[in-house]
This record gives structure tokens, sequence and C-alpha cells, in this order.
């Protein structure tokens, strides 16, 4: 098949699922043209049956607000026409579905027609989607949409309970490239960071107040009091200076580093030994899985779709949000000794397996074909 995939192209996990699934799909064989303003943080050095196709906005001083959806609509028929494409797949409903709505009317005034697909990522859902100065165009989006999916059975819900819409909505899990080897254990990168004998905690987002970025620290504060330990935090955003602000406050000095926005996090997550998540909300939490995935088990929040990915007692622990007391006891218990740990980093690997790329990708390639049978 030919596939336009309409993504974020920066650190969200929403652009970080449409690449590696393009990716995916383009080693399979199909043909895939990603579509969007930049070039996509994960899309790495060119590959067999991969495109790119940039969305240029206009800076007319007319324009206080650049019209970017119109743009992307204009390129979406753009490629849709000159790459004879099958099938758009749009990545985050606003303004990718609309726009695609656009592209599809457009498209079918000129005797093509162009199905598309729209996955739905959490906030364009939870925070952003139910504004009421976006329902009615989500709505409408989603009732448009020749076939709609969430990341997460919670996402669905969510949906369901936010926008009146009776639309059949698929979940297909997010889900990870495992990779056949196993984590490095880079001891001299580690003691860069940490000594030894000291824990090794790590965050990564994109520090939105949605994170609760604060709450991580707070916990490893805790922690820290009883258990010597350093934290890596990656990313960058909003929050930051109030972080930096908090770590003075509770005399973090140098246990925390930020590290600031990173490309490949594999290689932080090697040296770490647990991964706070103690998000507000969170439709999946693929940063949580790309952990576990190296075999860090996860202290988090109990919301949205986490407890889908992370198994409370086995892959790490779950509590309820803003709980910073209990995410700090159930951290000190996976650190009291080595064998809980090990069996923790055995389970939190195991538990990846059944978010392996190859077992997803397929119900993907399922859901198109079903669209094109229509
Ligand atoms: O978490 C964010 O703020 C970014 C957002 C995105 O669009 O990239 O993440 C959402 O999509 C991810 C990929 O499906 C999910 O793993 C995240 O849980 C979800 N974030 C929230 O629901 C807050």
């Amino acid at each position: 098949m030919k596939i336009g995939i309409v993504l974020y192209p920066t650190y969200g996990g929403s652009g970080v699922v449409a690449t590696e699934l393009g990716k995916s799909l383009a080693a399979r064989g199909h043909e895939i043209h990603f579509i969007t303003y930049s070039q996509p943080v994960r899309l790495g050095s060119f590959r067999e049956n991969l495109f790119y196709h940039e969305v240029s906005v206009s800076n007319y001083p007319l324009f206080e607000y650049e019209p970017y959806e119109t743009v992307l609509a204009s390129k979406m028929v753009d490629v849709v026409k000159h790459e004879g494409l099958d099938i758009l797949h749009v990545h985050y409903a606003i303004p990718h579905a609309s726009a695609a709505f656009m592209a599809r009317q457009i498209l079918k005034s000129q005797g093509i027609n162009i199905p598309f697909v729209t996955t739905l990522h959490g906030t364009d859902i939870t925070l952003v989607g139910k504004d009421p100065s976006f329902e009615p165009v989500i709505t409408f989006c989603l009732n448009e949409s020749d076939a709609v999916t969430a990341v997460s059975e919670s996402l669905r819900n969510d949906t369901y309970k936010h926008f009146s819409t009776e639309r059949e909505i698929t979940v297909i899990p997010n889900f990870i490239a495992i990779q056949n080897k196993q984590p490095e254990n880079n001891l001299d990168l580690r003691r860069r960071y940490a000594s030894d004998d000291e824990p090794v905690f790590c965050h990564i987002s994109n520090f939105r107040k949605v994170k609760r970025v604060k709450d991580v620290l707070r916990v490893f504060a805790k922690v820290n009091n009883l258990k010597r330990s350093r934290i890596l935090l990656v990313g960058d955003g909003p929050e930051r200076y109030s972080l930096e602000e908090l770590c003075r406050e509770l005399n973090l000095g140098d246990r925390v580093i930020f590290l600031g926005k990173v490309r490949d996090t594999r290689q932080v997550l090697e040296l770490a030994d647990l991964f706070l998540l103690p998000s507000d909300t969170e439709s999946f939490g693929l940063a949580a899985l790309e952990a576990m995935a190296v075999g860090v088990p996860v202290i988090s929040s109990n919301t949205g779709g986490i407890p889908e990915v992370n198994v409370h007692g086995v892959t790490g622990f779950l509590s309820n949000v803003g709980d910073i007391d209990d995410m700090a006891k159930n951290a000190l218990h996976i650190l009291r000794d080595e064998v809980t740990l090990n069996t923790f980093k055995k389970n939190a690997i195991e538990r990846t397996k059944e978010f392996d790329i190859e077992k997803i990708i397929k119900q993907y390639e399922d859901l198109y074909y079903d669209v094109l049978k229509k």
C-alpha cells in the first residue's frame, strides 16, 4: 500500500508512535509518505520506501496566526495526487483529522477517493479536545473518519464519555520495537552520573503540568533522604524553571541532573534503575513502556491507560495521583535488595513483549485493508 502518515514531528509520544509505525510498515514493503512541518525526530537516516514531505507555513504579515491546517490540507491533496496514495493515516486529531477531511473533500471533487484513519493519542481528547472551542470539530471529524483508533481502552472510554459519537473506535495499543540485544551495562558512562551504590532514577517528558514533574522531584527527595540516589531528567518544557527552583528548595543540589531533550532515550534509560511517571492523566504512557523495554521498573500513577502497561507489583507499582508518600515507599521496596530489583527488571522486559511491534503492526495493516475494501 501507499500510505500517507500525518504527525507531529517533535518529541511527543504521538510523533514517536507514528514514525516507528511508518518505519515498520516501510520495512514490510509498504511505501510510506510522512507529511509534517519538520523532519520527524525518530526518522533517522535514509531508508528504502520512506519519503518525507515538508509542510511550509507562510509568514505573510497579514496572518497573526499561521494557517497551518489549510497548508497541511493542500499538501495532503498534492501528495495523494502526485504520489498516488491509497490511504491517509493521521495521528492526533487536532488539526490533522480536520485537515484530512478537507483534503478528502477536495480530492472527491476531482474524482479521487482517499479514505483517512484517525488515531487518537490522548491529550487531543482528554485535555485539548474537551475544550468547548474544539469539541464540535473533533466530534465531526470522529464521525467523518473512515476508521478511528485509540491507543488504549481507557482513551476509548474517555472519548465516548466526552464526545457524543457512536463511531466505532478500535483499540490498537502503542508498541515497541523489541531489540534482541540485552540492555547494555555501560558502567563507565553510569559512573559519570552516580557512584556504584547509588540507585539512578529517570523521568522523561515534555515538562508540562499534566506530567506532575514536581511530584517526580518530591518522590525522589523522599527516597534520597533515606538512600542516596541520583535522578536523570530528560526533556524540557514550561515547568523547567519552577523545577529548578524546587530542586533548590528541596536541597537536591547535584542529585538531580537535567539532560535536556535527548533524541535516542534508550542510552539514558540503560543507566537507570527506576522510572517515575506520576502524571495527572496519561492515555497510554509510552515513556513507561520504553523504560520497561530496557528493564527499568516503573513507579507511576494509576491514571488513564497506565495500568494497561505497568502491572502493579510486577513491573512496578501504581499509586493514586499525587500520593508521593506511597510512590516513595514503593520505590524503596523495589530498591531494598538486588534480588527484588532484578525480579522487577526481568518482569518489565517480559511485559513489553505484549507490545512488540511485530504483533501490533498487523492490526494496523488489517484495518487499512478493511477501510480500502469499503
Ligand atoms: O504526553 C504528551 O503530552 C504528548 C502526547 C503526544 O501526543 O505525543 O502523548 C500522548 O500520546 C502518547 C502516544 O500515544 C501516549 O503514550 C501518552 O500517554 C499521551 N499523553 C497523555 O495522554 C498525557
